[in-house]
């Protein structure tokens, strides 16, 4: 059986990418809600409601676990996944854990939406570790937006960046948490303007070991010589984009249907 991997756009595909390079025989199911996308400033009920039906469809579709690649919805809506299905869930949350612990200037920025930063789940990760590290916080607004537009590195997107990242630069920060899926995908327009001062967290990668260590546990993992697919849905009617974003991001032409 696959797993479901969904985002509420193309950005969970950073996390895609982190799964498939650590799991290559496992088959994968990705869906883009990029109908309702962006889910960053939305209301809590909207998110919710949003999760639960893509996640629903998934599960309709046969996953052996759900991988929810998006911040925002894992901050809204995980636990209530957890007593609805039964298969593992792995959510994925900003890598503010791992910023307190590698920077050197104790003062690191953070980037993510608005919804991610007013939630209980991320107030209670930051407050864990404020003792250890100055954290900047700020909300992306725009830039979900223009990714999902195919833009990524486009005047406007420098803008926007520029006036998030100066005030974290220019308060001693080293360390930048991509608290969003999307962002990674920012990394070549982020470095033009930060240099190398700042050192990008994903966690990407962090969800991948996670979601390794589940389908151990529960001896769920793909037999070697199982077939494996990449299926990639988009609730919006725009297939032919999130392929080719799909093989732009993932930089792999492996991708079927
Ligand atoms: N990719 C989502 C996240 O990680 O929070 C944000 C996208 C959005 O819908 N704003």
């Amino acid at each position: 059986a696959p797993i479901g991997v969904f985002d509420s756009g193309v950005g969970g595909l950073s996390v895609l990418r982190a799964i498939h390079a650590t799991l290559p025989a496992e088959s994968l199911i990705y869906c883009a809600d990029s109908y309702h996308a962006p889910y960053g400033e939305r209301d809590n009920a909207f998110i919710i409601e949003r999760t639960l039906a893509i996640s629903a469809w998934l599960v309709q579709q046969g996953v052996k676990a759900l991988v929810v690649a998006c911040n925002t919805a894992t901050a809204q809506a995980n636990h209530l996944l957890r007593e609805k299905f039964n298969i593992p869930i792995i959510g994925i949350e900003p890598g503010i854990k791992p910023a307190a612990l590698y920077s050197n200037s104790r003062v690191a920025g953070v980037l993510a939406t608005a919804s991610t930063l007013r939630s209980e789940k991320f107030h209670r990760l930051i407050t864990a570790y404020a003792a250890d590290c100055r954290f900047i916080c700020q909300a992306g607004s725009g830039l979900v937006e223009a990714i999902e537009r195919g833009e990524t590195d486009s005047d406007a997107v420098s803008a926007l960046l520029k006036a998030y990242l100066t005030p974290m630069l220019d308060a001693g920060a080293d360390t930048l948490v991509l608290g969003s899926t999307h962002f990674p995908f920012l990394e070549i327009a982020i470095r033009r303007i930060a240099g190398d001062q700042l050192r990008l967290i994903e966690t990407g990668e962090a969800v991948a070991r996670q979601l390794t260590r589940r389908l151990a546990a529960q001896q769920l993992c793909a037999p070697p010589d199982a077939k494996v697919t990449l299926r990639l849905y988009s609730t919006a009617n725009d297939g032919i984009r999130l392929q080719t974003l799909a093989s732009q991001f993932l930089k792999t032409d492996q991708i079927a249907e």
